[in-house]
């Protein structure tokens, strides 16, 4: 049986870059969507989570989700859509309005849910997919991210959360098993960090948080189902080489650090149990993010790279210039900087979003202190405070701040 869907996931709808809306860009993403959905005549659509960007959404990002998905449930009646809720997405309010979605062919999968037994509920997480002739054409395992208290207890186990996570899967998949007749094709959804999976130094802060234990092996099930999407990392990328397992990345970049990522969505064409045809369709940018200049440069060095930018022409133009990253390298603290860029590009083509500032130090782990406990009973708030400038700024501290610093603490000893 024939059945085209596509694959998308990290919408992070409400989401600010650095304070600035993001509301065209996001409907600048959908208008796009849409027109992928009438090109290319898919079937049904799968949002791998992080719908929204918080778990409680603003009136507005909700209404610009039923929005989008009325809008296409009416142009396109035998249109079906499954969402899944991802770790940024609350579990109970993205399923709110399923009684009403149900009628408009829709599904949003929020959480997992347990009988009295505590076998898990089939019917919520297993969901046929049906193609234009009305036949279903694959079984969809509609598993939302799981938090630690969701998951069972897998014994003896030394990766409790990853183990009970691909137990889930697991009995979901046997579930399937027994059903689906021979050319059906089996559908996974999840929002998840997969072992191998390649993700940005920003990324790293907020996603490695158990030290890599909680990263999921999906190994075991490569040849028994026919494609996994993949909601989570914000690249775009195969999983271990495989065509059929695959992140499909967020359709707008959510920070500086995903600046060079190609934005797209999956389209996956079924033929019977297989996955015959993948290709990623790429989603243009609105707004470009930009980063001046390439590395860390001395403050002058940086205003004059500035001043090279185009002005910008009016209002309307503003709206749709690239947010900018400045890059600046300091010697000592510069209580003026912002005042100073901001200054250089009142007129430019940009809207300034972040100023990251390095130091001239490439000695950030010794603290300049010694391990000596007689020497360091004997410092004073002096003497740290020197230690510290010096250990941050790889300088001496001017004698400015020592005078200041002094004052202070006059101040606080009188
Ligand atoms: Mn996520």
């Amino acid at each position: 049986m024939n059945l085209k869907i596509l694959h998308t996931a990290d919408w992070h709808l409400g989401q600010t870059f650095f304070e600035y809306d993001r509301t065209i860009e996001h409907l600048h993403f959908f208008e796009n969507l849409i027109k992928i959905i009438k090109e290319r005549e898919i079937d049904a659509m799968l949002v791998c989570g992080d719908v929204f960007d918080v778990s409680n959404p603003s009136s507005h990002s909700i209404s610009m989700l039923y929005k989008l998905l009325i809008e296409i449930t009416t142009q396109f009646p035998h249109f079906q859509i499954i969402i899944i809720g991802g770790n940024h997405d609350s579990a109970s309010r993205l399923e709110t309005p399923n009684p009403i979605l149900k009628y408009f062919n829709i599904k949003i999968i929020g959480n997992i849910e347990k009988n009295q037994n505590g076998n898990l509920l089939f019917d919520k997480l297993i969901i046929p997919i049906k193609n234009k002739n009305g036949e279903t054409a694959a079984y969809c395992l509609a598993i939302p991210f799981l938090r630690p208290g969701e998951i069972p207890i897998v014994n003896n186990s030394n990766t409790p959360y990853s183990d009970g996570i691909i137990q889930v899967y697991a009995e979901v998949l046997e579930e399937v098993e027994k059903i689906k007749i021979a050319n059906q094709a089996i559908i996974a959804m999840g929002h998840l960090h997969t072992i191998k999976a390649e993700i940005s130094e920003n990324d790293k802060n907020e996603r490695l948080i158990l030290g890599g234990l909680e990263l999921i092996n999906l190994q075991t099930f490569i040849d028994r189902i026919s494609y996994f999407a993949l909601g989570h990392i914000h690249k775009a990328q195969k999983i271990a080489g495989q065509e059929h397992f695959r992140y499909s990345g967020s359709p707008l970049p959510m920070s500086f650090s995903e600046k060079n990522y190609y934005h797209q969505v999956i389209i996956i064409e079924f033929e019977n149990n297989k996955a015959k045809n993948i290709e990623s369709v790429e989603i243009p940018r609105l707004i470009e993010v930009l980063k001046i200049p390439q590395k860390h440069e001395e403050i002058q060095i940086v205003l004059n790279e500035l001043n090279k930018l185009e002005e910008t022409k009016n209002n309307e133009e503003k709206k749709l210039a690239p947010f900018l990253e400045v890059r600046v390298l300091l010697k000592e603290p510069e209580p003026n900087l912002r005042n100073k860029i901001e200054q250089q590009i009142e007129n430019k083509n940009v809207k300034l979003a972040k100023i990251d500032v390095r130091y001239n130090t490439d000695n950030k782990s010794n603290t300049g202190f010694s391990d000596n406990f007689e020497e360091l009973q004997n410092l004073n708030p002096i003497n740290i405070f020197e230690k510290t400038f010096q250990t941050k700024f790889n300088s001496e501290m001017p004698e400015k701040y020592k005078l200041l610093f002094e004052r202070i603490l006059n101040e606080i000893n009188n």
